[in-house]
């Protein structure tokens, strides 16, 4: 809540300062003392977030509360992590229910600025796309006047889908459903021609289809969904650490550092590298953390090209290329600044 809108009276300043409590203690000293840090998650996103059927999770959004973890309490697997659908997500980390919430979510002016949350930066590049049945014959998303659409409620895709067909002077019926589940069973049975939704889940949806040969991903992508972490406004050390977690992990693949050389690196004369290690500097512990806080997360999940290999890129079934998600060095437009 921001200072100039308590104009209220003492009694009702008392009653909200208790009511913002959870969301303005210091979040490192709750999630030290629980021993756990509490994730918000998705629920079933293959590539960014999904337990397997050990209930083991996996992906780039699960990796990042693993390298937040490790960095906190100096152990990746103490994550507690909460499935929310795309409605829920932000009410949770509002009311303290996580920590932070790392679940597909688009940065936007609206959810940064208006919620009393902030976004620490971006660990996908995304823009949202459209599958249409094949028996449609529509190669094109300019052609899709009239047509009914199904679409996630709670999601940015539900806004621009509404802007993209009246920019276009389209209409169309949109089918609104609560999980991407839903959604695509729909989809499936025709209660809708066209899917959208960003378009990293547009292939790995295509594959749950009984038979994907049925149906395209459209070459248009009409939005920009820059997808990034969250952390409640108001606590200026939780908000460092979670970014810094991130640009770390950015910076530790920039440097060449990796989950399998990072012992020979911690001898490296290069004093970039040193700095990112912890070996030379108290980068760390000025933001509430041990210094060697980057080599924490190398070893627990891997520097970002590691993590995004294993999770959504080659290593997994999604094979999505680096394109924006390499770094600003090889051809995109990740970038994080310097450990100086
Ligand atoms: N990035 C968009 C969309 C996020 C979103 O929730 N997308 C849906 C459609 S792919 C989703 O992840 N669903 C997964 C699920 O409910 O299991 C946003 O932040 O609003």
């Amino acid at each position: 809540m921001k200072a100039s809108h308590l104009v209220v009276g003492l009694g009702a300043l008392a009653a909200a300062a208790a009511a913002a409590a959870p969301a303005s203690a210091a979040t490192l000293d709750t999630v030290k003392s629980r021993g756990q840090l509490v994730c918000g998650v998705n629920n079933s996103l293959a590539g960014f977030s999904a337990p397997d059927e050990k209930g083991q999770w996996s992906g780039i959004d699960v990796d990042y509360c693993k390298a937040l973890a490790a960095v906190v309490l100096g152990d990746a697997s103490k994550v507690k992590y909460v499935p929310l659908t795309a409605k829920e997500r932000l009410t949770a980390l509002q009311t303290g229910e996580i920590d932070v919430l790392a679940r597909n979510t688009t940065w936007t002016m609206s959810r940064d600025t208006g919620l009393g949350l902030s976004f620490v930066g971006v660990n996908y590049y995304d823009g949202q796309g459209f599958m249409v049945k094949n028996a449609l014959g529509v190669k094109s998303a300019k052609e899709l006047n009239g047509a009914s659409v199904c679409v996630q409620a709670g999601t940015t895709t539900e806004l621009n889908l509404a802007d993209y067909f009246r920019t276009h002077g389209m209409k169309y019926q949109s089918v609104v459903f609560d999980t991407s589940d839903q959604t695509l069973a729909g989809f499936n049975s025709e209660r809708c021609d066209v899917l959208t939704s960003d378009q990293s889940q547009l292939y790995g949806l295509r594959s749950k289809l009984p038979d994907p040969s049925k149906a395209s991903v459209l070459p248009e992508v009409i939005s920009k969904e820059p997808l990034g972490p969250v952390v409640r406004q108001g606590d200026d050390q939780w908000f460092n650490i979670a970014r810094w977690t991130l640009f770390a992990m950015l910076n530790l693949e920039e440097a060449g550092v990796t989950s399998k050389n990072v012992d020979e690196m911690l001898k490296t004369a290069n004093p970039d590298i040193k700095r990112l290690l912890g070996v030379e500097g108290d980068f760390g512990s000025k933001m509430g953390v041990t210094n060697d806080f980057a080599v924490k997360i190398v070893k627990a999940v891997g520097n970002y090209g590691e993590s995004f290999e294993r999770t959504v890129g080659q290593g997994s079934p999604l094979k999505i290329a680096r394109g924006q998600n390499a770094l600003w060095n090889a051809g995109g437009i990740q970038y994080a600044p310097p450990v100086r």
